[in-house]
């Protein structure tokens, strides 16, 4: 019987187990440079089967919270680079997670203090996170955005190709992940409440799916399909997010999904960071038809679950083959040796909420292991 404790091969990446960190959004990279908390944080956890980073900007214009990484200078290739040597020489493997947030930003963040960018001028009724002068964290409502035009969307979907190639050839990433998950960019252009557009990227399930498609196409051409997986979360309202017909919706993605041959979907069931069993729309979501749909239409990559497992419902996961790949966001926060802890049954250490979100080495690189 399969174990969450045995090795995995997910597309072109060799993992020792099936525990993966999630990614988690820490706000502690000022200059959008993770530096070396970071690479202490992440070394830490190098005994997962696979650690994500945290959501990470591929331009100046996907980003939409103080403090978060990027990919797109220089300086933050190089700090990732440091990140992922230290990884490596831990015995780790590492996929950074490509963002671009849309319309969950603030003008303050923007290049120019322009308006952030959306498929269509709603805003989110949702909080971004900005940093005051006094370097205290404070939560700001979102901004008013902009459509994008559809002449700049091809520049869009090069920016993502263009963060991937970086990441894996200059960082020193295994692969990437593509964030198509929690309200964001690519999350709005799906769903028909962020989504009014008249063009051919707006109306229909197949025009809403299309910038997801050219962004996992163009990426899986500048890495491969094998060092790319993508992160969906069908049903979440994660940053007002909504659709009342998810399954038709996510079962068209992950049927496209299934022919690009990517290494795994992660997928977040119900809402993030909330009720597993959370839904959208008049009916409950089918889980076992999603999935099925994926399997039926070929999709051979891993498939990774996420949202509020715990040892048992993890090990219960893979061992029944509903999953292959078991994500954890707030466990991995508070233990660094989480697949230590779990295989050797010792107790875990809790998250402390105040320090999630921006900071320095407190309640980042300050957990302890087990003894
Ligand atoms: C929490 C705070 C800020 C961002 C996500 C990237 O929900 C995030 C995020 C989470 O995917």
């Amino acid at each position: 019987m399969t174990t969450l404790y045995d090795p995995l091969t997910v597309g072109d990446i060799a993992l020792s187990n099936r525990l993966v960190m999630a990614p988690l959004t820490r706000n502690r990279s000022p200059g959008a440079v993770p530096g070396d908390l970071a690479v202490t944080y992440y070394t830490q956890r190098a005994t997962a089967g696979l650690l994500i980073t945290e959501a990470t900007a591929i331009s100046h214009q996907g980003q939409g919270y103080a403090d978060v990484p990027g990919l797109y200078g220089p300086e933050q290739l190089a700090g990732w680079k440091r990140v992922t040597d230290s990884v490596h020489a831990a015995g780790g493997r590492i996929v950074t997670q490509l963002w671009h947030v849309g319309r969950i930003s603030h003008n303050s963040l923007q290049p120019n203090g322009d308006k952030p960018v959306a498929p269509s001028p709603i805003i989110a009724r949702s909080k971004t996170y900005l940093i005051k002068p006094d370097g205290s964290g404070e939560f700001a409502p979102t901004s008013e955005p902009r459509a994008l035009e559809r002449s700049e969307l091809p520049g869009i979907v090069q920016d993502y190709a263009a963060a991937a190639k970086a990441a894996v050839e200059v960082a020193g990433f295994d692969g990437v992940e593509i964030h198509a998950a929690n309200g964001y960019l690519i999350d709005q252009f799906l769903r028909s409440g962020s989504n009014h557009r008249t063009d051919d990227y707006g109306g229909s399930i197949e025009n809403r799916s299309k910038l997801l498609f050219e962004v996992v196409d163009a990426i899986v051409g500048a890495i491969g399909a094998g060092r790319t997986g993508i992160r969906i979360s069908p049903v979440t309202p994660a940053n007002d997010a909504s659709d009342p017909e998810p399954q038709e919706l996510f079962e068209h993605v992950v049927r496209g999904l299934a022919r690009r041959n990517l290494a795994y979907v992660h997928v977040i069931e119900g809402a993030t960071g909330g009720p597993r069993d959370f839904s959208q729309g008049e009916k409950p979501f089918d889980w076992t038809s999603f999935k099925a749909a994926y399997r039926n239409a070929g999709g051979a990559g891993a498939w990774m679950v996420n949202n509020g497992y715990d040892k048992a419902l993890a090990e219960e996961a893979v061992a029944s083959g509903r999953a292959d790949l078991v994500a954890f966001g707030k466990l991995y926060i508070a233990n660094p040796d989480l697949v230590e802890r779990f295989r050797d049954g010792l107790p875990l250490n809790e998250p402390q909420k105040a320090t999630f979100y921006g900071g320095g080495a407190e309640g980042y690189v300050d957990y302890p292991v087990a003894a």
